[in-house]
């Protein structure tokens, strides 16, 4: 048993229903316990790209690390990604940001296939702002507090995110 925190991500197709069906589907399997609403955010990284749309869930279950990970794959599968250029467009990204284990230890690893906390995640407006949103008490191992963490950003990079209102 373990709770994880994931990101999800869309920027190709009908964004808004991709990550919907992700979540509807991790609410159906009875592990979602919060989930954030969805935001807008501008594309990250070196590849030119139109916006995504962002969320953020929190899960519980029988899995572990590698079992959350495996579930960010089928979820991205069913949403019929194609993996073709690193960091490019996408139908669904499911990243595992943090694993917490039930005795409330965080899992470490930095297997490149699983590498947790993910690596990227305490300088991305997109995952810590909806985070932060659902959880104002939420910590990324190793590098401190969310609230924190988004303090620290530039403040033009977390007014860009921007909550999704018309579909929620
Ligand atoms: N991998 C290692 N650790 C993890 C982890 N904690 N969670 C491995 C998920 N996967 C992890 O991922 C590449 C490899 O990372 C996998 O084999 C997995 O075993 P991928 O999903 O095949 O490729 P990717 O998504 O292009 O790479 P990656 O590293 O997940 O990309 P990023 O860094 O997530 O970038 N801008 C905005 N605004 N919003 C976004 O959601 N997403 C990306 C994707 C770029 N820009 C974005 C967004
Ligand atoms: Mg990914």
């Amino acid at each position: 048993m373990s709770r994880a925190v994931l990101s999800l991500g869309a920027n190709l197709g009908d964004r808004a229903a991709a990550l919907r069906a992700a979540i509807s589907a991790l609410h159906d399997e009875g592990v979602l316990v919060a989930r954030s609403t969805l935001y807008e955010t501008p594309p990250w990284g070196p590849v030119e790209q139109p916006p995504y749309l962002n969320a953020v869930a929190v899960v519980r279950g029988e899995r572990d690390a590698a079992g959350w990970l495996a579930r960010a794959h089928e979820l991205e599968q069913a949403a019929g990604r194609t993996r073709d250029v690193r960091w490019g467009a996408r139908t669904l990204d499911v990243d595992v940001v943090t694993v917490t284990a039930d005795d409330g230890s965080p899992v470490l690893s930095d297997d490149p296939a699983l590498t947790l906390p993910h690596p990227r995640a305490a300088e991305r407006a997109f995952v810590l702002v909806p985070w932060l949103a659902l959880d104002p008490t939420a910590v990324l191992p190793g590098s401190g507090r969310v609230a924190d963490l988004v303090a620290a950003l530039p403040p033009e990079e977390v007014a860009a995110v921007v909550r999704w209102e018309h579909l929620q």
